[in-house]
């Protein structure tokens, strides 16, 4: 008998199905790729979510979870609990979620309530609307049981006291203004959400808003192609609606290397090289692969994949 045909022949016997039964498990079945990303380093809230989505949890519940790690962190002087007021000393706090579907939620100058991703989830979750802002986002944040917390710590009272008696005031760029957590996660079911949660600028005006609340300039999804997420000065990914037009890329064939790469050079091409500022983008695709880019050099992010959770640096235009 031809070898080709004994093969045949035990194979519609039959008699390989025991084989073809137990090898399937161990060695035809490949484990689904998880990764979550996330801006400048935010290490633990990284690796929080990285964990999760190991675990099977979807990708818009482990962003927020991990971004609720920079939101409780005092130190963070950009998100949340602790994050640096406007200009009379309030902390207003902007968030907001995209998932896999396309749905979206936001919160906008929202005092005194920590977990404002979360609130943005709910919004997204339980109301009928995409964004809330101020006193209203408040008291449905009340309303749903969130604990009223006051943001301003002593050390950020501090500093703020110290600007006000300070003549000119320059955000340092990768010094001041920077940790605004933006995160993109693939779950195990290739879903790619994020979330994106920031105190905004520093002793901004008060009443003013950037792009991290903002769908389409600080995060946008689009889970046929990927995500990307903003950080750094709001106004100018506003004017380019930036993480949408980075997904805008992908979509035309780039990689997320190369999208967040145009992205950033169309802000430059828009300003004059006095202006110095910063802006960052990351972005990942449904195959996993992740891009980042800045303007000015010092921008890292952190990256969980294969087990590992490491911190990156970002190329820069200068
Ligand atoms: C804003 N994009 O409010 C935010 C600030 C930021 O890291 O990203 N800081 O403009």
């Amino acid at each position: 008998m031809k070898r080709r045909n004994f093969i045949f022949d035990i194979f519609s016997a039959g008699l390989m199905s025991p084989f073809i039964t137990r090898l399937k498990p161990k060695n035809l079945y490949i484990t689904p790729m998880v990764r979550s990303i996330s801006t400048w380093s935010t290490r633990e809230a990284n690796l929080k979510a990285g964990l999760m989505l190991n675990k099977g949890i979807d990708g818009l519940t482990a962003a927020v979870a991990g971004v609720a790690i920079e939101e409780e962190n005092p130190k963070n002087t950009t998100v949340g609990f602790g994050g640096a007021p406007d200009r009379t000393g309030k902390v207003t706090l902007d968030a907001c979620v995209m998932n896999h579907l396309g749905d979206c939620g936001s919160v906008v100058a929202v005092e005194n309530i920590v977990n404002v991703a979360r609130l943005a989830k709910d919004v997204m979750e339980k109301t009928p609307h995409v964004m809330l802002a101020s006193k209203g986002a408040e008291e449905f944040a009340i309303s749903q049981g969130y604990k009223k917390t006051d943001l301003l710590t002593e050390k950020s009272k501090d500093d703020w006291e110290n600007w006000l008696e300070s003549e000119e005031y320059k955000p340092i760029i990768n010094i001041e203004n920077h940790d605004t957590i933006g995160m993109l996660c693939l779950d195990k079911n290739n879903n790619i959400s994020g979330a994106c949660t920031t105190s905004g600028l520093a002793y901004k005006m008060k009443g003013r808003v950037g792009d991290s609340p903002i769908i389409g300039s600080g995060l946008f999804i689009d889970n046929k192609i990927g995500g990307a997420v903003a950080t750094g000065l709001g106004e100018e990914v506003i004017k380019t609606v930036g993480s949408f037009l980075v997904v805008e890329l992908m979509r035309q064939g780039k990689t997320p290397q190369e999208a967040c790469e145009a992205a950033i050079k169309r802000i430059v091409s828009l300003n004059s090289q006095e202006n110095k500022f910063q802006v960052a983008y990351i972005a990942m695709n449904k195959n996993g692969d992740v891009g980042s880019y800045s303007i000015e050099p010092g921008f890292t992010y952190m990256d969980y994949f294969n087990g590992e959770n490491e911190e990156k640096f970002a190329e820069s235009v200068f």
